[in-house]
């Protein structure tokens, strides 16, 4: 019997098996879960994926695949699932899944995310019954369990990411999850998926699935912008091919479809997984796309003697397109798959590119005429730029003199000096007071930036704001570095370049266009961290002789918190203590945090203050599950301690443990036809965790929430406000139902 390998080495190392301990890792960690659930649907066993942020800050994951294994493993004698998510042990029984194509971290992931997670709970529906595990930071707490009869097969997975790693933050991103849906979707056409952030105080189901997948996305690319044909081209291809004597098998599908800007954005992605910097299907995509343009314009006599070469950068201008491999065996450049290697796929995307082109040319001729011209623009253009750089480059690069509007430092070493970027000269003139004039630079550039998104480069440069932005920072523009006349990251005047617009639509618009331009053109900037937004502060807050400035929300009310508590005495009626202002605070800070999580609770309709009530006296621990009970216009709720109550609730109600609505069987039998129904929902509470912690913590500060209905006539505390006012508290206040 082999020896399996523990999870101890993923929370050792967490930057080698999930690429680090900050908000990127924290949500990739969503994605290697999401990644099997995709996997599944790869297979053809998956339909639908939900995933909801808990108030928590837990999240969830549920699809409706295969289910991962529950049968014990003959060699190791643990469960599947328990192997799947608690040992490194890869490849075996149930390394791969039997996927033909996968993300290739499958198996790592989700055993990975259960390591770094302060609690990680699994559901397998499979074989007609619920399956139910838990962990705590990788270790099994809740071994392998039925907990009732399932309906369907699936996985449904929820954890908590542990702050022990995630040091910087564990709040997932709403927007960046969100994105990610979003693309899974368009990835996968048919694949349905439903997002819920139930963080928000009314949550919103957000639902993608997208029939056409790819088409759409490239039409998404292209929104808000005027496309050059109605319908993007859409290419497709399934090879298989010998690699090494290996069968491998390759799916290829290009979209592209042009648009009137001068940019291109083209998306390339291997088995569902994003690649930034491309690869072998970017680069067989590019030349085939310019090797057809040529083709089909030198076949129908379309260029003109005096006309340039169409290059590669002329066929790219305006177009927006989606390369989406899936490949049996692919290869990366690097763990972060961020480029693929895969050297056979350069010339399978590069020949289903051309010949799919060629095709449609061929049955759209008029289209391809339209490219053809395009491509002739842009050919047009790049000489006319070339020269405008140039003239450009002369002025920055050989002591040409620095613009008048810009109030230099002294200072001459880069790495110690600031630009400061403003709106108009009024800001410049109030910035240029504020200054330090040793250090601080200050340009103010007058009304909108050009939108660089929306002009070629001839017509970028020849704008004078542009042009006076580019020979302050003093070293050139465009791909390529100095010796071709490009952007030189070396001779960058201020390694801070502070972008400080006004705090209104205009300002962010205008911020936006700079970014825009200096993504555009000086790319080296964003690379080495030269760039920055100066954040105004959003309140000022003034008591007595204080004054202090706040940056948000949560910062404001830690300080209204603060003020709110100075002037109060709060004491204890059975033993006349009294709190202290620092303890008050904390007192007022949990229960706005407790009330915050307590939405997990009353969103189903239950009452906070009689689930708080609930509180074990022996563990502390609190109901995880309610149950709500609706007959007619009757409703009852019944909280269930955890999945073993759960699981006798359901069996005495006859009712599976996988679907979120049922009716109780019999409650629409012949004898109660007339009445109505009883419908039943389950639901967990994954804040149960953290409101325990905190009821806990309330009473650590003397505060005893626990016991506030007893003797509920005596005052328990007293509150004395600085006017001599005085309250008394008998009970809990009760959270309306
Ligand atoms: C191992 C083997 C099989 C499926 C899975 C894992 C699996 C994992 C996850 C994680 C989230 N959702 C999932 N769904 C499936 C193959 C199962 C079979 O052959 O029946």
């Amino acid at each position: 019997m082999g020896k399996l390998e523990g999870l101890e080495a993923v929370r050792k190392k967490p930057g080698m098996y999930i690429g680090g301990t900050d908000e990127r890792a924290l949500h990739h960690c969503v994605s290697e879960v999401l990644d099997n659930s995709v996997d599944e649907h790869l297979a053809g066993h998956c339909s639908r994926i939900e995933v909801n942020i808990h108030v928590d800050g837990s999240i969830s994951i549920r699809d409706n695949g295969r289910g991962i294994p529950v049968d014990i493993h003959p060699q190791y004698g643990i469960p599947g699932v328990e192997m799947v998510l608690t040992t490194l042990h890869s490849g075996g029984k149930y390394g791969q899944g039997g996927y033909k194509f996968s993300g290739g971290t499958h198996g790592v992931g989700a055993k990975c995310v259960n390591a770094v997670s302060e609690w990680f709970e699994v559901e397998v529906s499979r074989g007609g019954a619920v399956h139910h595990m838990k962990f705590e930071r990788g270790k099994t707490v809740k071994k392998l369990e039925v907990i009732g009869k399932a309906s369907g097969t699936g996985t449904y997975i929820t954890f908590k990411p542990d702050p022990e790693i995630f040091k910087e933050t564990t709040v997932f991103v709403s927007s960046r999850i969100a994105q990610r849906l979003r693309e899974l979707a368009f990835l996968n056409s048919g694949l349905e998926i439903i997002f819920t952030d139930e963080r928000p105080a009314d949550p919103k189901p957000e639902k993608y699935l997208y029939k056409d997948g790819v088409s759409e996305f490239v039409k998404q690319l292209n929104q808000g912008k005027s496309a050059l044909h109605p319908n993007p081209v859409r290419i497709t291809k399934e090879t298989q091919a010998q690699l090494d004597d290996k069968p491998i098998e390759i799916h290829c599908e290009v979209v592209l479809q042009y648009n009137d800007t001068y940019n291109d954005q083209v998306l390339c992605y291997t088995n569902t997984i994003h690649n930034p910097d491309g690869g072998t299907h970017l680069s067989g995509f590019r030349s085939a796309l310019t090797r057809a343009i040529n083709q089909f314009s030198k076949a129908n006599n379309l260029l003109k003697d005096k006309d340039p070469q169409i290059t590669g950068d002329d066929v790219r201008e305006g177009l927006a397109a989606v390369i989406s491999i899936k490949h049996s065996d692919p290869k990366f450049e690097s763990q972060t798959k961020v480029k693929l290697l895969s050297p056979e796929v350069e010339s399978i995307v590069g020949s289903s590119t051309y010949e799919g082109l060629m095709m449609y040319f061929e049955t759209n001729p008029g289209i391809a005429k339209r490219f053809v011209d395009k491509a002739l623009n842009a050919a047009r253009a790049r000489e006319a730029a070339r020269k405008a750089r140039e003239t450009i480059r002369k002025g920055v690069l050989s002591g040409g003199s620095l613009p008048g509007k810009l109030a230099d430092c002294s200072e001459r070493d880069p790495a110690l000096t600031e630009l400061y970027i403003v709106e108009g000269d009024s800001a410049g003139g109030s910035a240029k007071q504020g200054r330090d004039r040793r250090f601080q630079a200050i340009l103010p550039l007058k009304g909108k930036v050009l939108n660089v998104e929306k002009a070629r480069l001839d017509k970028i440069l020849s704008n004078d704001e542009i042009r006076t932005l580019i020979t302050a920072i003093g070293a050139g523009i465009g791909e390529g570095g100095d010796s071709t006349g490009g952007f030189n990251p070396e001779k960058v005047r201020y390694h801070k370049i502070i972008i400080m617009t006004d705090a209104d639509v205009d300002g962010s618009h205008i911020r936006t266009l700079l970014l825009t331009f200096l993504y555009r053109q000086m790319k080296g900037l964003f690379d080495r961290g030269y760039v920055y937004i100066a954040q105004p502060p959003l309140y000022k807050i003034k008591r007595k002789k204080r004054e202090q400035y706040v940056d948000n929300d949560d910062q404001l009310n830690r300080i209204l918190l603060e003020l709110g508590s100075e002037d109060i005495v709060l004491q204890r009626v059975s033993d006349q203590y009294i709190f202290d202002p620092a303890q008050i605070e904390q007192i007022v800070e949990n229960l706005a945090v407790l009330e915050k999580l307590g939405g997990g609770v009353t969103r189903y309709g239950a009452s906070l203050g009689e689930y708080l009530d609930q509180q074990d006296p022996a563990t502390h621990a609190l109901p995880r599950y309610v149950a709500r009970i609706r007959e007619g216009n009757k409703e009852t709720h019944e909280f269930l301690r955890d999945e073993h109550a759960r699981a006798d609730f359901l069996a005495r109600h006859h009712l599976n443990a996988d679907l979120t609505e049922q009716v109780e069987p019999g409650s629409e039998t012949p004898e109660k036809k007339f009445g109505p129904v009883k419908r039943i929902t389950i639901h967990e509470i994954f804040e149960s965790t953290e409101m325990a912690k905190l009821l806990n913590a309330l009473a650590r500060t003397g505060l005893d929430v626990a016991n506030f209905t007893t003797e509920a006539d005596k005052p328990r505390y007293t509150i004395t406000e600085n006017a001599g006012q005085k309250s008394e508290i008998k009970k809990r206040a009760r959270q309306p139902a």
